[in-house]
């Protein structure tokens, strides 16, 4: 078995921390290689684009050649095979309501946050076509959604209720993309943000 990554990417790094919740160490368990967008672009050489047409990161190729793409789908496939901790919801109940907030956090934080990125950030500049209203209109939803999480987060320590789930994961990788990349910090009267945001960066897992 084999994992690819892409060198500071936000997908591989959702799957970089959701195996190292599941106590997986890349390189001694399981092998890996990393690609670089600056320097040797090898997910766009033959070789990469023979097992993931579509060139992109993360992917986990398993013995038998089977290639699995998709953060979500990759980390679905741990889940099954590792199964504690449960990061997925446990029952029909949990695994929905996990479901259903990581699906959020996609949508309403992640995808924005690239977007932005994308669109407004001077390192895409001659690499992707960049819209910069769609940027600024993005950036607006973005910090709407952040004042939205913070009354979520009111009501339950973590994204999805009362456990750490791969909501988490997905919310903690925007939202670190949103400060770093954007210069777009939790405001400091998110409290129930800000609280969240420093419980999932103190574990073992945000250094992965
Ligand atoms: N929906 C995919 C997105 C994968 C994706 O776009 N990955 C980015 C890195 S965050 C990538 O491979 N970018 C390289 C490129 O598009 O050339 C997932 O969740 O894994």
């Amino acid at each position: 078995m084999k994992l690819y990554l892409l060198k500071n990417g936000v997908n591989p790094r959702r799957v970089r921390i959701f195996l190292a919740e599941k106590r997986v160490r890349l390189g001694t368990d399981l092998p890996f290689e990393e690609f670089d967008m600056e320097e040797n672009k090898g997910h766009k050489q033959l070789a990469y684009l023979a097992k993931n047409p579509m060139g992109t990161l993360p992917a986990l190729e398993l013995d038998d050649g089977t290639v699995i793409a998709e953060s979500v789908a990759i980390c679905r496939y741990v889940e099954e095979m590792i199964t504690e901790p449960v990061l997925m919801g446990r029952g029909a109940l949990g695994a929905a309501t996990v479901e259903m907030w990581n699906r959020r956090m996609e949508l309403e934080l992640l995808l924005p946050t690239i977007d932005v990125f994308v669109h407004t950030h001077p390192f895409w500049v001659g690499r992707r076509p960049q819209i910069a209203d769609w940027g600024a209109a993005r950036r607006t939803h973005l910090v709407d959604r952040m004042k939205w999480l913070d009354g979520e987060l009111q009501a339950h320590p973590f994204i999805a209720g009362d456990t750490y789930s791969i909501a988490d994961i997905t919310a903690q990788v925007a939202l670190l993309t949103a400060r770093g990349a954007l210069k777009l910090a939790i405001p400091d009267d998110h409290v129930h943000l800000a609280r969240w945001y420093a419980a999932v960066s103190s574990r073992p897992s945000a250094r992965a």
